[in-house]
């Protein structure tokens, strides 16, 4: 069994984190090195793939794997094209709700349509943190952020509906309070052939919790008191929502160049 250390010393680089005190942007780093440990994937396999925001640093530079820093929202895009060109590597997306399901929900939808082998991990901190706490796509009905002083007007979006709907093959969401149980459904994710979605309500104590008086641990604390595994009135559900197996979009297209008589690599 690895250490706290080994494993620091393993996946992390060294060097100090812009992340804020309390951020769980910190908590799914060591998760996520945990899963990549405990799958036995060798780390030179893996292709972490970013676009922009606080949780886009998790992946770059943070994190000791190939990693590729890309563009606000097109993350998933660039992770296909990886995907696409080499299929003996694991590719993941590290994406803040504002990059994977704001500015890039289009392409979540079309990544899930074709159930592309990728794992997207989408780090929902109900707002866009990185620039300032702006009113995002998860921010929930009602609640007041910097640019909607007197509550949000629309309702957020469930992402992992949206994910179910448009054909992923496993969809999962967890929080930064069940850390156990997140480090085994990403290691899941990472073996399990298709499209994986996995969302994680993680706290902003400086965007989001500042406004509402809480530290990052009375939002841990929240997640344990307001999320359930079974669906309950009132309460945000975690779990598996979604394991199954459907036609891959590599697989497809390899097989389409084998029959027009190409010879895919
Ligand atoms: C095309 C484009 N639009 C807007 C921005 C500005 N921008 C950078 S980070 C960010 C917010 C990211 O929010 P989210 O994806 O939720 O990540 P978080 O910072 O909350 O982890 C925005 C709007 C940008 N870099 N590029
Ligand atoms: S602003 Fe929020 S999401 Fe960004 S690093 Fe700080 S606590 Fe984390
Ligand atoms: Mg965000």
């Amino acid at each position: 069994m690895i250490t706290g250390r080994e494993l620091r010393e393993k996946y992390i680089r060294n060097q100090p984190t812009t992340f804020c005190p309390g951020c769980g942007d910190g908590m799914l780093l060591n998760g996520l090195s945990r899963a990549v440990e405990g799958s036995g994937i060798p780390r030179e396999k893996i292709v972490a793939v970013s676009g922009i925001g606080c949780a886009a640093w998790v992946a770059s530079p943070y994190w000791r794997v190939d990693t590729f820093h890309t563009t606000h929202g097109r993350a998933i895009p660039h992770a296909m094209g990886v995907k696409l060109g080499n299929r003996e590597l694991n590719v993941m997306v590290v994406s803040g709700d504002g990059d994977c399901i704001g500015i890039g929900g289009n392409h979540l939808i079309h990544a899930c349509r074709g159930n592309i082998d990728i794992t997207v991990i989408m780090v929902n901190n109900g707002l866009y943190a990185m620039t300032g706490g702006q009113v995002g796509p998860t921010t929930e009905f009602g609640r007041p952020t910097v640019t909607t002083p007197y509550g949000n007007p629309f309702q957020g979006i469930d992402a992992t509906k949206v994910a179910i709907a448009a054909g992923a093959s496993h969809v999962a969401r967890w929080t930064t309070y069940h850390m156990k149980e997140l480090t085994r459904e990403l290691e899941h994710a990472l073996c399990k052939k298709g499209l994986s979605f996995i969302e994680v309500l993680s706290p902003c104590p400086v965007r989001a919790g500042k406004a509402e008086k809480m530290s990052g641990a009375d939002m841990l604390e929240w997640y344990r008191d307001n999320t359930s595994k079974e669906p309950s009135e009132g309460k945000i559900t975690v779990g598996r929502f979604l394991d199954i197996q459907g036609p891959e979009l590599t697989d497809e297209i390899y097989r389409h160049i084998t029959h027009a008589g190409g010879t895919p690599r």
